[in-house]
Protein backbone atom coordinates (compact mmCIF):
# COMPACT_ATOMS: atom_id res chain seq x y z
CA UNK A 1 0.00 0.00 0.00
CA UNK A 2 1.43 3.15 -0.56
CA UNK A 3 2.38 5.02 2.64
CA UNK A 4 1.99 8.44 2.04
CA UNK A 5 -0.14 10.91 -0.24
CA UNK A 6 0.45 14.76 -0.62
CA UNK A 7 -2.57 15.55 1.95
CA UNK A 8 -0.20 13.69 4.97
CA UNK A 9 2.38 15.55 3.88
CA UNK A 10 -0.01 18.60 3.65
CA UNK A 11 -1.36 18.03 7.25
CA UNK A 12 2.34 16.96 8.96
CA UNK A 13 3.26 20.37 7.94
CA UNK A 14 0.06 21.49 9.42
CA UNK A 15 -0.62 23.92 6.52
CA UNK A 16 -4.57 24.04 7.48
CA UNK A 17 -5.91 26.21 10.09
CA UNK A 18 -8.03 24.51 12.71
CA UNK A 19 -11.59 24.41 14.44
CA UNK A 20 -13.30 23.07 17.74
CA UNK A 21 -16.23 21.22 16.42
CA UNK A 22 -19.21 19.25 17.95
CA UNK A 23 -18.82 15.48 17.02
CA UNK A 24 -21.52 13.40 16.89
CA UNK A 25 -21.93 9.61 16.52
CA UNK A 26 -23.37 8.26 12.98
CA UNK A 27 -25.60 4.96 13.58
CA UNK A 28 -24.27 1.83 15.45
CA UNK A 29 -20.18 1.61 16.25
CA UNK A 30 -19.27 -2.38 14.81
CA UNK A 31 -17.75 -4.02 16.68
CA UNK A 32 -15.05 -5.80 13.86
CA UNK A 33 -13.27 -7.87 16.37
CA UNK A 34 -10.19 -8.48 18.37
CA UNK A 35 -6.53 -7.15 18.15
CA UNK A 36 -4.90 -10.20 19.15
CA UNK A 37 -1.79 -12.04 19.30
CA UNK A 38 -3.47 -15.46 20.30
CA UNK A 39 0.03 -16.58 22.32
CA UNK A 40 -0.38 -13.53 24.69
CA UNK A 41 -2.30 -12.26 27.72
CA UNK A 42 -2.01 -8.75 27.38
CA UNK A 43 -3.18 -5.10 28.67
CA UNK A 44 -3.17 -1.58 27.55
CA UNK A 45 -1.82 -2.06 23.81
CA UNK A 46 -1.70 1.36 21.71
CA UNK A 47 -0.66 2.11 18.30
CA UNK A 48 1.16 4.10 15.66
CA UNK A 49 1.48 3.69 12.01
CA UNK A 50 5.18 2.88 10.36
CA UNK A 51 5.46 3.43 7.01
CA UNK A 52 2.86 0.90 5.81
CA UNK A 53 2.14 -1.47 8.96
CA UNK A 54 0.82 -0.65 12.67
CA UNK A 55 3.09 -0.93 15.62
CA UNK A 56 1.54 -1.60 19.11
CA UNK A 57 3.26 -1.51 22.24
CA UNK A 58 1.56 -2.91 25.30
CA UNK A 59 1.74 -3.59 28.90
CA UNK A 60 1.93 -6.74 31.18
CA UNK A 61 2.03 -9.62 29.07
CA UNK A 62 2.09 -13.52 29.84
CA UNK A 63 1.94 -16.47 27.73
CA UNK A 64 -1.07 -18.69 27.58
CA UNK A 65 -0.39 -22.18 28.27
CA UNK A 66 -2.01 -25.65 26.59
CA UNK A 67 -5.38 -24.90 28.49
CA UNK A 68 -5.67 -21.01 27.51
CA UNK A 69 -4.47 -20.25 31.07
CA UNK A 70 -2.08 -17.49 31.17
CA UNK A 71 1.28 -18.44 32.86
CA UNK A 72 2.78 -16.79 35.89
CA UNK A 73 5.63 -14.84 34.39
CA UNK A 74 5.16 -11.47 33.59
CA UNK A 75 7.25 -9.28 31.10
CA UNK A 76 6.28 -5.31 31.75
CA UNK A 77 5.97 -4.64 28.55
CA UNK A 78 5.49 -6.23 24.24
CA UNK A 79 4.92 -5.06 20.86
CA UNK A 80 3.29 -6.09 17.91
CA UNK A 81 3.12 -5.12 14.09
CA UNK A 82 -0.34 -5.37 12.55
CA UNK A 83 -1.67 -5.01 8.76
CA UNK A 84 -3.28 -2.54 6.97
CA UNK A 85 -5.77 -2.51 4.06
CA UNK A 86 -4.42 -0.61 0.65
CA UNK A 87 -6.59 2.00 1.98
CA UNK A 88 -4.67 2.37 5.27
CA UNK A 89 -7.40 1.06 7.14
CA UNK A 90 -6.95 -2.28 9.89
CA UNK A 91 -7.26 -5.81 8.04
CA UNK A 92 -9.54 -8.03 9.70
CA UNK A 93 -8.77 -10.99 9.00
CA UNK A 94 -11.12 -14.57 10.07
CA UNK A 95 -9.52 -16.58 12.21
CA UNK A 96 -9.54 -20.52 13.10
CA UNK A 97 -12.06 -20.64 15.75
CA UNK A 98 -14.71 -18.78 13.26
CA UNK A 99 -14.36 -15.33 14.68
CA UNK A 100 -12.59 -12.30 13.20
CA UNK A 101 -9.93 -9.71 14.09
CA UNK A 102 -6.96 -8.16 13.99
CA UNK A 103 -3.78 -10.33 13.78
CA UNK A 104 -1.03 -9.25 15.81
CA UNK A 105 2.62 -10.34 15.11
CA UNK A 106 6.05 -10.10 15.51
CA UNK A 107 9.21 -11.52 17.96
CA UNK A 108 8.99 -10.46 21.72
CA UNK A 109 12.23 -12.78 21.81
CA UNK A 110 12.54 -16.14 23.16
CA UNK A 111 9.09 -17.68 25.06
CA UNK A 112 8.14 -13.97 24.22
CA UNK A 113 10.07 -12.86 27.43
CA UNK A 114 11.76 -9.87 26.03
CA UNK A 115 10.92 -6.75 27.81
CA UNK A 116 10.18 -4.08 25.30
CA UNK A 117 10.83 -1.14 26.85
CA UNK A 118 13.56 -2.48 29.38
CA UNK A 119 13.74 -2.41 32.81
CA UNK A 120 16.71 0.26 34.29
CA UNK A 121 19.07 -0.52 36.81
CA UNK A 122 17.62 -0.42 40.05
CA UNK A 123 14.18 -1.13 38.93
CA UNK A 124 14.60 -4.46 40.33
CA UNK A 125 15.28 -6.10 36.46
CA UNK A 126 16.66 -9.45 37.31
CA UNK A 127 13.26 -10.11 36.00
CA UNK A 128 10.84 -9.23 33.17
CA UNK A 129 8.28 -7.69 35.64
CA UNK A 130 10.53 -5.05 37.58
CA UNK A 131 9.39 -7.45 40.99
CA UNK A 132 11.38 -6.92 44.03
CA UNK A 133 10.14 -9.27 45.84
CA UNK A 134 8.53 -7.73 48.75
CA UNK A 135 5.10 -7.03 46.84
CA UNK A 136 6.37 -3.92 45.28
CA UNK A 137 7.32 -3.61 41.59
CA UNK A 138 8.69 -0.95 39.15
CA UNK A 139 6.16 -1.00 36.50
CA UNK A 140 7.27 0.17 33.12
CA UNK A 141 4.37 0.47 31.32
CA UNK A 142 3.86 2.46 28.39
CA UNK A 143 0.44 4.99 28.74
CA UNK A 144 0.67 5.94 25.37
CA UNK A 145 1.71 4.74 21.89
CA UNK A 146 5.52 5.63 20.53
CA UNK A 147 5.25 9.04 19.24
CA UNK A 148 6.80 8.96 15.24
CA UNK A 149 9.13 11.68 14.56
CA UNK A 150 10.70 11.26 11.44
CA UNK A 151 9.98 8.66 8.77
CA UNK A 152 6.57 8.79 8.44
CA UNK A 153 6.92 8.85 5.14
CA UNK A 154 10.13 6.52 3.67
CA UNK A 155 13.48 5.81 5.05
CA UNK A 156 14.40 5.35 7.99
CA UNK A 157 11.65 5.56 11.42
CA UNK A 158 12.39 7.61 14.59
CA UNK A 159 9.78 7.41 17.38
CA UNK A 160 10.13 8.00 21.18
CA UNK A 161 7.99 7.11 24.44
CA UNK A 162 8.20 8.84 27.87
CA UNK A 163 7.50 6.16 30.55
CA UNK A 164 6.64 7.22 34.84
CA UNK A 165 9.65 5.10 36.68
CA UNK A 166 6.05 3.89 38.76
CA UNK A 167 6.88 1.73 41.69
CA UNK A 168 3.90 0.43 42.98
CA UNK A 169 2.43 -1.87 45.27
CA UNK A 170 0.27 -4.58 45.55
CA UNK A 171 -3.13 -2.95 45.64
CA UNK A 172 -1.15 -0.07 43.02
CA UNK A 173 -0.74 2.51 45.85
CA UNK A 174 2.68 4.04 45.51
CA UNK A 175 5.50 5.75 47.66
CA UNK A 176 5.88 7.48 44.85
CA UNK A 177 3.24 10.19 43.70
CA UNK A 178 5.26 11.73 40.48
CA UNK A 179 8.18 9.42 39.85
CA UNK A 180 11.08 10.62 37.23
CA UNK A 181 10.40 9.51 33.41
CA UNK A 182 12.23 7.33 31.28
CA UNK A 183 12.91 8.60 27.27
CA UNK A 184 12.64 5.52 25.48
CA UNK A 185 13.56 6.29 21.36
CA UNK A 186 13.09 3.63 19.04
CA UNK A 187 14.63 3.30 15.37
CA UNK A 188 13.37 1.16 12.54
CA UNK A 189 14.18 0.95 8.71
CA UNK A 190 11.60 -0.61 7.05
CA UNK A 191 13.21 -0.45 3.79
CA UNK A 192 16.58 -2.39 5.05
CA UNK A 193 14.69 -4.53 7.68
CA UNK A 194 15.63 -8.07 6.65
CA UNK A 195 12.98 -10.16 9.14
CA UNK A 196 9.18 -8.42 9.11
CA UNK A 197 8.55 -10.15 12.63
CA UNK A 198 11.62 -7.88 14.32
CA UNK A 199 11.00 -4.23 16.29
CA UNK A 200 12.46 -1.48 16.24
CA UNK A 201 15.42 -0.94 17.92
CA UNK A 202 14.87 0.13 22.05
CA UNK A 203 17.66 2.61 23.63
CA UNK A 204 17.21 4.63 26.20
CA UNK A 205 17.66 8.20 26.00
CA UNK A 206 17.62 8.90 29.26
CA UNK A 207 16.55 7.13 32.71
CA UNK A 208 15.33 11.00 34.07
CA UNK A 209 14.21 12.96 31.33
CA UNK A 210 11.98 14.60 33.52
CA UNK A 211 13.02 14.43 37.33
CA UNK A 212 10.90 13.36 40.07
CA UNK A 213 8.28 15.74 41.10
CA UNK A 214 8.08 17.50 37.73
CA UNK A 215 5.20 17.07 35.28
CA UNK A 216 5.76 14.01 33.08
CA UNK A 217 5.01 15.71 29.84
CA UNK A 218 4.79 13.21 26.82
CA UNK A 219 3.51 10.43 29.61
CA UNK A 220 -0.24 11.07 28.47
CA UNK A 221 -0.29 11.82 25.05
CA UNK A 222 1.24 13.78 21.97
CA UNK A 223 0.78 15.08 18.44
CA UNK A 224 3.09 15.68 15.76
CA UNK A 225 1.72 18.73 13.71
CA UNK A 226 4.06 21.36 11.60
CA UNK A 227 7.10 19.60 12.38
CA UNK A 228 6.18 20.30 15.98
CA UNK A 229 5.97 17.46 19.20
CA UNK A 230 3.30 18.65 21.32
CA UNK A 231 3.76 16.83 24.55
CA UNK A 232 0.69 16.40 27.33
CA UNK A 233 1.77 15.12 30.75
CA UNK A 234 -0.54 14.82 33.39
CA UNK A 235 1.02 14.37 37.36
CA UNK A 236 -0.74 12.99 39.98
CA UNK A 237 -3.07 15.95 40.64
CA UNK A 238 -4.55 15.50 37.58
CA UNK A 239 -3.94 18.72 35.47
CA UNK A 240 -3.31 18.34 32.00
CA UNK A 241 -0.29 20.56 31.17
CA UNK A 242 1.26 21.25 27.47
CA UNK A 243 4.97 21.39 26.57
CA UNK A 244 6.00 21.52 22.92
CA UNK A 245 9.57 20.79 21.09
CA UNK A 246 10.90 20.68 17.27
CA UNK A 247 10.13 17.32 16.55
CA UNK A 248 13.87 16.83 15.26
CA UNK A 249 14.72 17.87 18.45
CA UNK A 250 12.88 15.73 20.96
CA UNK A 251 16.30 14.89 23.17
CA UNK A 252 17.38 18.30 23.56
CA UNK A 253 15.69 19.82 26.53
CA UNK A 254 16.91 23.11 26.26
CA UNK A 255 14.42 23.21 22.80
CA UNK A 256 11.30 22.68 24.96
CA UNK A 257 8.78 25.38 25.89
CA UNK A 258 5.79 25.24 27.79
CA UNK A 259 2.42 26.49 28.12
CA UNK A 260 1.63 28.42 30.95
CA UNK A 261 -0.72 31.09 31.70
CA UNK A 262 -1.67 31.57 28.01
CA UNK A 263 1.67 31.61 26.40
CA UNK A 264 4.50 29.69 25.69
CA UNK A 265 7.85 30.00 28.10
CA UNK A 266 11.22 28.42 28.34
CA UNK A 267 10.81 27.40 32.35
CA UNK A 268 9.26 24.73 33.24
CA UNK A 269 6.09 25.35 35.71
CA UNK A 270 6.14 23.37 39.11
CA UNK A 271 3.75 20.35 38.77
CA UNK A 272 1.27 22.40 40.75
CA UNK A 273 1.06 25.94 38.89
CA UNK A 274 -2.54 26.00 38.25
CA UNK A 275 -1.49 28.39 35.08
CA UNK A 276 -0.18 25.54 33.57
CA UNK A 277 -3.32 23.24 33.77
CA UNK A 278 -5.41 23.13 30.66
CA UNK A 279 -9.14 22.84 31.33
CA UNK A 280 -10.80 20.29 29.91
CA UNK A 281 -8.38 18.37 27.57
CA UNK A 282 -9.38 14.94 28.69
CA UNK A 283 -11.73 13.55 30.68
CA UNK A 284 -9.57 12.55 33.26
CA UNK A 285 -8.65 9.23 32.05
CA UNK A 286 -5.96 7.44 29.86
CA UNK A 287 -6.57 8.50 26.07
CA UNK A 288 -5.09 9.54 22.63
CA UNK A 289 -4.59 12.84 21.36
CA UNK A 290 -4.79 13.62 17.50
CA UNK A 291 -5.33 16.04 14.72
CA UNK A 292 -8.32 15.36 12.62
CA UNK A 293 -7.62 16.12 9.71
CA UNK A 294 -11.57 15.90 8.15
CA UNK A 295 -12.61 18.14 11.48
CA UNK A 296 -9.38 20.46 11.20
CA UNK A 297 -9.43 20.26 14.34
CA UNK A 298 -7.33 18.29 17.58
CA UNK A 299 -9.46 15.61 19.55
CA UNK A 300 -8.70 14.11 23.22
CA UNK A 301 -10.70 10.22 23.32
CA UNK A 302 -10.25 8.32 26.65
CA UNK A 303 -11.75 7.46 29.78
CA UNK A 304 -13.06 9.68 32.57
CA UNK A 305 -10.81 10.02 35.52
CA UNK A 306 -11.60 6.66 37.96
CA UNK A 307 -13.75 5.31 35.56
CA UNK A 308 -13.32 1.17 34.57
CA UNK A 309 -15.66 0.82 32.62
CA UNK A 310 -15.85 0.81 28.43
CA UNK A 311 -17.48 4.32 28.41
CA UNK A 312 -15.91 6.57 25.39
CA UNK A 313 -15.68 10.30 25.91
CA UNK A 314 -14.33 13.31 23.60
CA UNK A 315 -13.21 16.36 23.31
CA UNK A 316 -12.13 18.90 20.30
CA UNK A 317 -10.50 22.30 20.47
CA UNK A 318 -8.76 24.19 17.82
CA UNK A 319 -5.24 24.57 19.22
CA UNK A 320 -3.54 21.78 21.31
CA UNK A 321 -3.48 24.43 24.31
CA UNK A 322 -7.33 24.80 23.64
CA UNK A 323 -9.93 25.94 24.29
CA UNK A 324 -10.85 22.46 24.69
CA UNK A 325 -15.16 21.67 24.73
CA UNK A 326 -16.63 20.07 27.53
CA UNK A 327 -15.62 16.11 27.02
CA UNK A 328 -18.56 14.15 26.80
CA UNK A 329 -19.15 10.73 26.55
CA UNK A 330 -20.49 9.58 22.86
CA UNK A 331 -19.72 5.33 22.82
CA UNK A 332 -20.62 2.88 25.47
CA UNK A 333 -18.19 -0.76 24.96
CA UNK A 334 -19.17 -4.16 26.21
CA UNK A 335 -17.21 -4.06 29.82
CA UNK A 336 -15.46 -7.21 30.97
CA UNK A 337 -16.88 -9.01 33.71
CA UNK A 338 -13.63 -8.94 36.10
CA UNK A 339 -13.46 -6.13 38.44
CA UNK A 340 -11.15 -3.78 36.32
CA UNK A 341 -13.66 -4.48 33.64
CA UNK A 342 -12.05 -1.67 31.25
CA UNK A 343 -9.84 0.62 30.68
CA UNK A 344 -6.90 1.69 28.02
CA UNK A 345 -9.64 3.86 26.02
CA UNK A 346 -7.48 4.07 23.11
CA UNK A 347 -8.19 5.54 19.30
CA UNK A 348 -6.33 4.83 16.07
CA UNK A 349 -6.54 7.81 13.93
CA UNK A 350 -3.67 6.66 11.75
CA UNK A 351 -6.09 3.69 10.57
CA UNK A 352 -9.17 6.25 9.42
CA UNK A 353 -8.43 6.18 5.09
CA UNK A 354 -8.26 9.53 3.65
CA UNK A 355 -11.53 11.57 3.56
CA UNK A 356 -13.29 8.99 5.84
CA UNK A 357 -14.82 10.84 8.84
CA UNK A 358 -14.55 7.64 11.62
CA UNK A 359 -12.40 6.80 13.87
CA UNK A 360 -11.15 3.46 15.26
CA UNK A 361 -11.24 2.47 19.19
CA UNK A 362 -9.55 0.03 21.06
CA UNK A 363 -9.83 -0.78 25.00
CA UNK A 364 -8.49 -3.66 27.40
CA UNK A 365 -11.61 -5.83 28.37
CA UNK A 366 -10.65 -7.64 31.69
CA UNK A 367 -12.95 -10.98 31.77
CA UNK A 368 -13.03 -13.61 34.69
CA UNK A 369 -12.44 -17.02 33.03
CA UNK A 370 -15.33 -19.06 34.78
CA UNK A 371 -13.87 -21.86 37.17
CA UNK A 372 -10.47 -19.95 36.84
CA UNK A 373 -8.32 -18.14 39.09
CA UNK A 374 -7.70 -16.04 36.37
CA UNK A 375 -8.57 -12.95 34.19
CA UNK A 376 -8.06 -12.98 30.82
CA UNK A 377 -7.55 -9.65 28.23
CA UNK A 378 -8.70 -8.76 24.97
CA UNK A 379 -8.37 -5.97 22.85
CA UNK A 380 -11.61 -5.01 21.11
CA UNK A 381 -11.78 -2.72 17.99
CA UNK A 382 -14.55 -0.92 17.25
CA UNK A 383 -15.14 1.77 14.20
CA UNK A 384 -17.61 4.62 14.60
CA UNK A 385 -18.32 6.41 11.97
CA UNK A 386 -19.45 10.74 12.55
CA UNK A 387 -22.03 12.42 10.95
C1 LIG B 1 15.30 -9.26 42.18
O1 LIG B 1 15.98 -8.26 42.92
C2 LIG B 1 15.27 -7.83 44.07
C3 LIG B 1 15.99 -6.62 44.66
O2 LIG B 1 17.35 -6.89 44.79
C4 LIG B 1 15.14 -8.99 45.04
O3 LIG B 1 14.46 -8.59 46.21
C5 LIG B 1 14.32 -10.08 44.33
O4 LIG B 1 14.21 -11.22 45.16
C6 LIG B 1 15.01 -10.48 43.04
N1 LIG B 1 14.12 -11.38 42.30
C7 LIG B 1 14.55 -12.46 41.68
C8 LIG B 1 13.51 -13.23 40.92
O5 LIG B 1 15.69 -12.81 41.72
C1 LIG C 1 6.23 -2.68 3.62
O1 LIG C 1 7.27 -2.06 2.89
C2 LIG C 1 8.50 -2.79 2.87
C3 LIG C 1 9.52 -1.96 2.14
O2 LIG C 1 9.70 -0.72 2.75
C4 LIG C 1 8.26 -4.14 2.21
O3 LIG C 1 9.45 -4.89 2.25
C5 LIG C 1 7.16 -4.89 2.94
O4 LIG C 1 6.86 -6.08 2.27
C6 LIG C 1 5.88 -4.05 3.06
N1 LIG C 1 4.97 -4.74 3.97
C7 LIG C 1 3.65 -4.73 3.82
C8 LIG C 1 2.88 -5.47 4.86
O5 LIG C 1 3.10 -4.16 2.90
C1 LIG D 1 4.13 26.28 11.82
O1 LIG D 1 5.40 26.59 12.39
C2 LIG D 1 5.97 27.80 11.90
C3 LIG D 1 7.39 27.91 12.42
O2 LIG D 1 7.47 27.53 13.76
C4 LIG D 1 5.07 28.95 12.33
O3 LIG D 1 5.58 30.16 11.84
C5 LIG D 1 3.65 28.73 11.76
O4 LIG D 1 2.79 29.72 12.25
C6 LIG D 1 3.14 27.37 12.19
N1 LIG D 1 1.86 27.11 11.50
C7 LIG D 1 0.76 26.71 12.15
C8 LIG D 1 -0.45 26.45 11.31
O5 LIG D 1 0.74 26.55 13.36
C1 LIG E 1 -20.56 -0.43 31.33
O1 LIG E 1 -20.51 -0.04 32.69
C2 LIG E 1 -20.98 1.29 32.92
C3 LIG E 1 -20.73 1.63 34.39
O2 LIG E 1 -21.30 0.68 35.22
C4 LIG E 1 -22.45 1.38 32.54
O3 LIG E 1 -22.91 2.70 32.73
C5 LIG E 1 -22.58 1.02 31.06
O4 LIG E 1 -23.94 1.01 30.69
C6 LIG E 1 -21.97 -0.36 30.79
N1 LIG E 1 -21.98 -0.58 29.35
C7 LIG E 1 -22.67 -1.54 28.77
C8 LIG E 1 -22.62 -1.59 27.28
O5 LIG E 1 -23.32 -2.35 29.40
C1 LIG F 1 -15.76 18.01 32.56
C2 LIG F 1 -14.95 19.20 32.90
O1 LIG F 1 -13.81 19.08 33.33
N1 LIG F 1 -15.52 20.37 32.71
C3 LIG F 1 -14.83 21.63 32.98
C4 LIG F 1 -14.50 22.35 31.72
O2 LIG F 1 -13.85 23.56 32.06
C5 LIG F 1 -14.64 24.44 32.81
C6 LIG F 1 -13.83 25.70 33.00
O3 LIG F 1 -12.65 25.41 33.70
C7 LIG F 1 -15.04 23.82 34.11
O4 LIG F 1 -15.94 24.67 34.79
C8 LIG F 1 -15.71 22.48 33.85
O5 LIG F 1 -15.94 21.84 35.06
Amino acid sequence: MAPCSKLTILALLGISSAQAIDPIVKGEPQVLGIATDPRLNRDSCGSTRMQNRTFWTCRDTQNFDDDGNPTWQITSSTASWTKLNEDGSPLIEPFLDGSKGLLMSGDNGLDNRNVYFSLQPGQCNNNTAGQCGDGWRYAIWPDSPPMVTSGWCFGPVTAYTWILNQHINKDFSTDIDDPSVTLYRMDYDPGKATDENAFPLVSVVSGAFWERDAIPYGVYGNIIRNRTAYLFGQPSNNNVALAKVPADSVEDKSKYEYWVGGAWTNNAPSKDDERAKIPNASAGGQGTYYYSNIWKSYVWIGQAAMSVSAEFYITTAPNPWGPWAEPKMFYSGENGSADLSAYTLQAHPHTVPRGKNQIYLSYTKVDHKVGTDFDVYSTPLILVEWE
